[in-house]
């Protein structure tokens, strides 16, 4: 077993070959790299004249040449590096090393102080999803889409067998699926540069912003129902004081029941508000019971 594995995702990436000599000079024989790559054949063989593994992809997107690449890996730990040269070895030699001795699970770069280079929108919306990914899972992130992060092996194997989430998936899979099996995050400051080569190869649309966002929430269901559920419960339960208060208004007015729908709508309300809120309670209950469990079976 080598200490480190190093996943390099290739999609016709020019500066890969530079790149993944320089990954070699640097950790030495102590690492194993590993390039899953999706490129035209002339691209593939300049990857191959490295000597270093190739994998190709079968499957399709980053998300999966990563997962490919983690599943094929023997190293104790895990890391990743774009190969398009806005992230530094440097700066993945840090990551590695804080994982290796701060007895933290996953360690990732954080571009926020550094994102100059980061166009405006993809800046507010990642700030968007790390922070809706902080709320639901109880971390403190400051940046869940990096393309360079590294893991320990035996966090890797929990979820070795999760499904990668359909759409919008990247990074932010595996913060998600670690944090629903109870590992430990940080990210440390990166830097960010200009992307060498030619065009992005992740095309990015707002579609996928709202993907993430619905996959942080779908999956924090069954990691944090007190907070969807009891959000959920709050919101019905405050729609329906509203409606009664006009209800009860309208009857201090004239003395009689003149919108009996609303008054219907309002006991509706108020009693589904509470309802979720009671469920959320409950799920909340369970989830602890079970994590209690889990810990005492470990
Ligand atoms: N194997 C594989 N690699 C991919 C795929 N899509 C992207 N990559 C690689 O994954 C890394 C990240 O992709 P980028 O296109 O840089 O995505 P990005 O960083 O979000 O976009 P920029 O900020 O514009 O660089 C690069 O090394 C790509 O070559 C894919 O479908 N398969
Ligand atoms: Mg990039």
């Amino acid at each position: 077993m080598v200490d480190l594995s190093i996943i390099v995702p290739t999609k016709n990436e020019e500066h890969a070959p530079s790149l993944i000599r320089e990954l070699r000079r640097h950790f030495g024989s102590k690492a194993e790299i590993i390039i899953v790559d999706k490129s035209e054949s002339a691209m593939r063989k300049e990857l191959e004249a490295t000597g270093e593994r190739v994998m190709v992809q079968e499957s399709v997107g980053y998300g999966n040449a990563l997962m490919d690449g983690f599943r094929a890996a023997s190293g104790k730990m895990l890391a990743t590096i774009d190969a398009d040269g806005t992230y530094t070895v440097k700066d993945l030699a840090r990551v590695i090393a804080e994982l290796e001795h701060g007895g933290i699970d996953f360690v990732s770069g954080d571009r926020s102080k550094s994102a100059a280079t980061m166009p405006v929108h993809i800046r507010l919306g990642n700030r968007f999803l790390t922070s809706l990914f902080n709320l639901l899972y109880h971390k403190k992130m400051h940046d869940v889409l990096s393309g360079v992060f590294a893991m320990k092996a035996g966090a890797f194997d929990s979820i070795r067998n999760s499904e990668l989430y359909r759409y919008g998936a990247g990074t932010i899979f595996f913060e998600i699926e670690l944090s629903r099996s109870g590992r430990t995050m940080k990210d440390i400051p990166v830097s960010y540069g200009e992307r060498q080569g030619s065009k992005p190869k992740i095309k990015i649309k707002p579609i996928h912003g709202f993907m993430i966002a619905y996959n942080a929430v779908r999956n924090a269901r069954d990691y944090n129902p007190l907070l969807i559920f009891g959000a959920i419960g709050l919101v019905l339960f405050l729609i329906g004081l509203v409606q009664g208060a006009f209800v009860l208004a309208g009857y201090a007015q004239s003395g009689t029941l003149s919108d009996p729908g609303r008054a219907l709508l309002s006991l509706l309300l108020l009693i589904g508000g509470v309802l979720f809120i009671i469920a959320a309670l409950i799920l909340d209950l369970l989830l602890a019971i079970e994590r209690k469990l889990y810990r005492e079976r470990k």
